[in-house]
């Protein structure tokens, strides 16, 4: 498989030829050509072909995207094993406290879940995760919160229980793999919907990850489930590309996505990047401590936003959003 991947910049010093990245705040003049087995070559903006050009350049219309920077989707686990923040959300009155917290920090999107899907974790029955979540939305619309909400789950009944609720759209870690009763869900209610990439499930998917080449084969799986969700009637202008950070990958397999993560903008939907206080920032900077781990969440986040990525998906809101404010001023024109 060939694939053609933007070189984002950012810089104020903007050539003409220069096209912006999916209607966004990065710009490219140069595509890297990528073909597994091979060293890159790079080839300006006018050597690509037109349909490239286009996923590549066509703007991203959900409409909680921001214009000019990415959405930050804010994490509320309400579980009581999640990796980072396991047992402090699971009480509805904690979980609203910090619902409302990330809200005030500035989140554009709230992710709910009640499922935790760190590696290793136990399966959870569709009531006790409706439980979990279903009361927490629409305690939140019930005191008028107006910002979207996303159900983080792979079950039709959980997510059709929490858009009764007021939930917006859908976040499936198996990318419409574990329950064929989502796509039509999803696809009736007319709500974008979010697929990840994993490799096995959560309880093994850490224990032996392998690709032939980490780069091509997670595009292959997110190009043919793009495919699938569209054929089950959700048009790709709904549909959020996530390469799934942690889910089934080493060190390296996480390194290797995240530098060359705006890959995946051919696929000519948004991409979300969720790495936040994930354990490759453990590994390679020894904190053992998930809460320990903003700096290095931030740093990711601001790596993906140098390559345009339109969601960041993240624990520490506010911590975020200051760093991204000011890495945006920094690269301004100033009059
Ligand atoms: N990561 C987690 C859960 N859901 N959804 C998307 N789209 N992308 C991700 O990277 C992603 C996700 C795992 O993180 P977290 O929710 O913090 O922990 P847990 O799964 O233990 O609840």
């Amino acid at each position: 498989m060939m694939l053609y991947r933007p070189i984002p910049r950012t810089d104020p010093a903007r050539p003409a030829a220069a096209r912006w990245l999916a209607g966004g705040w990065c710009w490219f003049a140069e595509a890297e050509i990528l073909t597994p087995g091979q060293p890159a070559r790079a080839v300006p903006v006018s050597e690509l072909p037109l349909p490239a050009l286009k996923a590549l350049t066509g703007p991203r219309t959900l409409p909680f995207l921001p214009a000019g920077r990415p959405a930050l989707m804010g994490i509320l686990n309400v579980t009581p094993d999640s990796f980072s923040d396991g047992g402090r959300f699971l009480n509805p009155e904690a979980a609203l406290i910090q619902a409302r917290g990330l809200i005030a920090d500035g989140a554009d999107i709230l992710d709910i879940g009640g499922e935790s899907t760190r590696p290793g974790a136990a399966d959870v029955t569709v009531d006790e995760e409706i439980s979990r979540t279903a009361p927490v939305i629409a305690a939140l619309r019930a005191e008028g919160v107006t910002v979207p909400i996303s159900i983080d789950t792979r079950k039709a009944a959980v997510a059709r229980a929490a858009l009764e609720a007021g939930a917006d759209l859908v976040n499936d870690v198996a990318a419409l793999g574990f329950d064929a009763e989502l796509a039509p869900l999803v696809a009736a209610r007319g709500v974008p919907l979010c697929l990840m990439h994993a490799q096995g499930d959560p309880a093994t998917m850490q224990d032996d990850p392998r690709y032939d080449d980490v780069l091509s084969d997670v595009y292959a799986f997110l190009e043919a489930r793009l495919a699938a969700a569209e054929a089950a009637g959700i048009p790709r202008t709904r549909l959020i590309s996530d390469p799934g950070i942690g889910f089934g990958k080493t060190v390296v397999h996480n390194l290797a996505l995240i530098a060359r993560i705006s890959v995946f903008h051919m696929l000519g939907c948004p991409v979300l990047l969720g790495a936040s206080r994930k354990r490759f920032i453990g590994t390679l900077t020894g904190e053992t401590r998930a809460d320990r781990r903003v700096a290095g969440s931030i740093a990711v986040a601001l790596a993906g936003a140098a390559q345009g990525v339109q969601i960041l998906r993240v624990h520490d809101i506010r911590e975020t959003k200051q760093a991204l404010t000011l890495w945006h001023a920094c690269q301004q024109e100033q009059e």
